[in-house]
Order: C-alpha cells, then sequence, then structure tokens
C-alpha cells in the first residue's frame, strides 16, 4: 500500500478544523481546476472513505458477476461461445484485482475489503442477484448489463483519482467486447428459430427492469450523488446515465425485433428521449437488503471459494517466508 493516509501527522484538536476548512476549500479548487489525485496528495477523508466504498463495491461486482455468467460455461452451445465467455469471466476476474489495488492505494487492505464482502456488510451491484435461466440470459447480460455498465463507466475514466480512472480506460477497452459479444448472441437468437427468438424474449422481459435499477437509486434518492459530482468522481447523476443508456438500447431492441416489457415506454418528441414506465423501486430496496432471488446463494459461492482457495493463499506464504530466508541467508 502506499497512500499518504499512512504519512498522517499527529495534529492538535483546536487547529485541525481550521487546517481541515483550509485543506477542503484547496482540495476543491485542484478539483474544478481537473487536477487529478493522486494517492500520495492530500485529500478530505471523506473523498477518500467515498472512493474506498464506491471502487470497493466495484470490484466485489466484478467478482461476484462472474457467477451468473460462470454457470453456462459448461453449457455453451459450442466451442467459439464457450471460448469467448471463459474469456469474458476471466476479464471480470482481471477488473476485480484492478479495482481492488486501486482502492489500495487508499490505504485499505484488499483482505479488509473481502472480508467485509463475505460477512455480507458490502455491497455488490443488485443485478447479479438474479438467476441465469437460459442461454439467452448471457446475451442479456452482455449486450444489457454490460451495456449499462459501460455507459456508468465511460464517465468513470475522467474521475478525479488518478488509479481509479486509469483503471477504468483499461475495463471498458474489455466491456466493449464484452458488450458485442452479448448482442451478437442476441442476434443469433433473434435470427434463429422461433423457440430461440421467444427464449431470447423471454430474457429481456425479465432482465430489462433490474438492468435499469442497476444506474442506482433516482437522483433525489441518491445520497452521495451531489458530493460525489462536486468532486467529480461522478460524471453525471444516476438518471442521467438510465436516460442515455434507455435512448440507445431501445433502437437496439427494436433491430433485434425485441418488445421491450414496458407498456408505457414512448417516445417523446420534444425532449428526444425515450421515456419508460415507473421502475418499481421496492423490487430495488428489497434486493439491496438480501432479499433478491439469488442474495444467499452469491453470498454462499463466494465464502465457499475463499475456503478452497486457503491453500493457495498459503502456500503463496509459505514461498514468501521460504524466499526472505534464503535472501537472509545470502545477506
Ligand atoms: N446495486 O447515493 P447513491 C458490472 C447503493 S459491475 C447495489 O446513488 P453512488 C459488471 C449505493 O452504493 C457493475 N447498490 O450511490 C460486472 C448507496 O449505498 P451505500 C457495478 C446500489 O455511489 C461483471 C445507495 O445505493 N458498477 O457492470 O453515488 C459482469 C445510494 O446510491 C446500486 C459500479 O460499481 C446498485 N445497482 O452511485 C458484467 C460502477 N446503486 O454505499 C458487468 C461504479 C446504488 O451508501 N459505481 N446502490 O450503502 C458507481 O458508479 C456508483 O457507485 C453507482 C451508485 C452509480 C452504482
Amino acid at each position: 500500500m502506499y497512500t499518504q493516509a499512512l504519512n498522517a501527522a499527529e495534529t492538535q484538536p483546536e487547529t485541525r478544523s481550521a487546517e481541515d476548512a483550509a485543506m477542503a476549500a484547496r482540495f476543491q479548487a485542484r478539483i474544478d481546476a481537473e487536477q487529478r489525485i493522486e494517492p500520495n496528495d492530500a485529500m478530505p477523508e471523506a473523498y477518500r472513505r467515498t472512493l474506498i466504498r464506491q471502487i470497493s463495491q466495484h470490484a466485489h461486482s466484478e467478482i461476484v458477476g462472474m457467477l451468473p455468467e460462470g454457470n453456462w460455461i459448461t453449457r455453451a452451445p459450442s466451442l467459439r461461445r464457450k471460448a469467448a465467455l471463459l474469456a469474458k469471466v476471466q476479464d471480470e476476474g482481471g477488473h476485480g484485482l484492478y479495482l481492488y489495488a486501486a482502492a489500495e492505494t487508499l490505504g485499505v487492505a484488499r483482505e479488509a475489503l473481502v472480508e467485509q464482502l463475505l460477512r455480507g456488510e458490502a455491497k455488490y451491484s443488485s443485478i447479479f442477484n438474479y438467476p441465469t435461466l437460459t442461454w439467452a440470459d448471457i446475451g442479456v447480460i452482455g449486450w444489457l448489463v454490460d451495456g449499462a455498465a459501460i455507459m456508468n463507466q465511460i464517465p468513470l475514466c475522467r474521475c478525479s483519482y488518478g488509479p481509479y480512472a486509469r483503471a477504468m480506460i483499461r475495463i471498458c477497452k474489455e466491456e466493449s467486447f464484452h458488450q458485442r459479444q452479448g448482442f451478437e448472441i442476441m442476434l443469433t437468437l433473434c435470427r434463429g428459430s422461433a423457440a430461440q427468438k421467444a427464449m431470447a424474449q423471454d430474457a429481456l422481459d425479465r432482465w430489462w427492469w433490474p438492468v435499469l435499477m442497476m444506474f442506482g437509486p433516482p437522483d433525489p434518492e441518491s445520497r452521495h450523488g451531489q458530493q460525489s459530482s462536486a468532486w467529480k468522481i461522478k460524471r453525471f447523476s444516476n438518471d442521467e446515465l438510465r436516460q442515455k443508456f434507455i435512448d440507445a438500447t431501445v433502437p437496439q431492441a427494436q433491430f433485434l425485433g425485441l418488445a421491450i416489457p414496458d407498456p408505457e415506454l414512448r417516445f417523446d418528441p420534444a425532449a428526444g428521449h425515450w421515456r419508460t414506465g415507473p421502475i418499481d423501486w421496492a423490487e430495488f430496496e428489497a434486493v439491496l437488503a438480501g432479499h433478491g432471488p439469488c442474495n444467499r446463494e452469491r453470498l454462499a459461492a463466494r465464502r465457499r471459494a475463499h475456503e478452497e482457495g486457503a491453500w493457495v493463499r498459503d502456500a503463496a506464504r509459505a514461498h514468501a517466508e521460504k524466499q526472505r530466508r534464503a535472501k537472509d541467508l545470502a545477506a
């Protein structure tokens, strides 16, 4: 870990608040001037905590996000599909690692973040608490879940915190391949037999609303939104990104010949936007509270993987110890 959090000197309480205010003003001026914040730079504690929260939730989402798709690796319908899905799931493991590494630059250990996930204390994206029932779900995840992820993550490449922004550049390149492989699965199913097209429609029916929820609560309910925008961590609000996604996706569904499962969906010519019916935020809250269809299964799978991986951690520790002793002997 390398961070100025570890270099912090002891400060008298009476001088701290004046220093904090001056530091916050200097910090905001740097943000307003579009300067990147790097790990050893001074930063308000709340900025650090916000980033640790968001980046670790994002990392957990990548790792838990491997599970719904991993479920289909052994059942992919062809060698080509299997190779692509394997590569995609591996990419997601890699994204988790870049993101845990970015979080570590803020002075928190990856082990501590993983513990929070395993204890059920950390959030990860609501979307990964839904099941993948058919092969078409793999198409929809690539097309819509990765499509939503790209919409949210491209602006994060310009986030004010350097290590997060740089991690996002590589992640976004890979996400765009993921989105295309998903759309291509959907295209193949929609141009296939009536049963294949029905499977594609069923998957869209089940995933559409949960995907819209991925962008987070509506702006008035977004408790971190305003501050994160002021700090240029977020460049667009939850509702702005959701609207961009809807506008981009409706024509794609039309191209596929699929119906968006929303009787109230209509184009608003004055605004130039597609308008949806109301989102069921009670469902979103229930999923966040641990009552989605797969919350327990997902955490159980992560806990099992962690226990089964204990020997790898033990072996790595033993190897490091052996190396250290060999170095001591040579010295
Ligand atoms: N699910 O104040 P708000 C992927 C929470 S990975 C669960 O608006 P913020 C992929 C939020 O954390 C997808 N929780 O928050 C991977 C907060 O709770 P806390 C993940 C959610 O941070 C593999 C509360 O609700 N992407 O795409 O300003 C395969 C209030 O929200 C959700 C990222 O993590 C949700 N959907 O904005 C395929 C991107 N939404 O922390 C695909 C980075 C909100 O106060 N993250 N909450 O307890 C972000 O951009 C922002 O954190 C969010 C939320 C837009 C998600």
